[in-house]
């Protein structure tokens, strides 16, 4: 059987990701941060659960170790958007969060879990980005600044890993309603996570990513998709979203 690990594994697109490549016939490793929503997956799936911040070296190393020898996919999902404010007066922790968890965490993982997608012959690594890698827009910055980031890392790693057996590729999502993407940005302020999606006929939910990231997995080895940008219908451009009633 094929082994994926995915890290945010507890909601949302890793969540959703996890379920859709155990049904694809891999035994998934679910990473992230919250051992009871991982286990109860894990359970679900017939998967592994590892609890682990991918910001935290020993917790990653303690990963590779329980992954062991061979790795077939790496889905480095684990992130996420911390506030809204202009940069000049962004909230430099919100920042640094913002860089640990999508860029820095990710390097972190790869590094560690390199060796055994090697050894697999055919590894796989997608690193989920967003539209905010490919535009900025206002109030984004700590967050489009981290994501483009990101989107240099994987774009730097395709290029180092030439030759070698392991392919490279970054899904972009843009507008994804998912349990907690806006709840964290606002920091729980369900009403302005909420707004988010007014109007929005039909965002895209976490399967549609999740199905995205299977399909490109799925692909035979030698087909390496670079980059997929992924937005719902109503989404034209980052800032171009048809709103019912206005
Ligand atoms: C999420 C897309 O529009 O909130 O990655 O930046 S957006």
């Amino acid at each position: 059987m094929p082994t994926a690990v995915v890290t945010g594994a507890s909601s949302g697109i890793g969540e959703a990701t996890a379920r859709v490549l155990a049904a694809d016939g891999h035994t998934v490793f679910a990473v992230a941060r919250r051992a009871d929503r991982i286990s109860r997956l894990a359970d679900e799936i017939g998967g592994v659960a590892v609890p682990c911040d991918i910001t935290d070296a020993e917790d990653v190393a303690r990963l590779a170790d329980r992954v062991g020898d061979r790795l077939d996919l790496l889905v480095n999902n684990a992130g996420g958007a911390k506030g809204l404010d202009p940069v000049v007066e962004g909230d430099l922790d919100d920042w640094r969060w913002m860089y640990e968890t999508n860029v820095l965490g990710t390097v972190a993982v790869t590094q560690a879990l390199t060796p055994a997608l090697l050894a697999s012959g055919a590894g796989t690594i997608i690193n989920v980005g967003s539209t905010a890698g490919r535009v900025t827009y206002e109030g984004g910055g700590g967050y489009t600044a981290a994501k483009h980031a990101l989107a240099a890392v994987t774009e730097t790693l395709r290029l180092e890993l030439n030759g070698l057996p392991i392919r490279v590729t970054e899904i972009a999502p843009g507008m994804v309603k998912t349990e907690e993407f806006s709840l964290t940005r606002f920091d729980g302020d369900a009403e302005r996570a909420e707004a988010v999606y007014a109007g929005v006929d039909e965002p895209l939910v976490a399967e549609d990513i999740a199905r995205a990231i299977a399909w490109v997995a799925a692909q035979p080895h030698h087909v390496n998709v670079d980059l997929m940008v992924v937005k719902p219908l109503a989404q034209a451009a980052q800032w171009k979203v048809h709103r019912r009633d206005r």
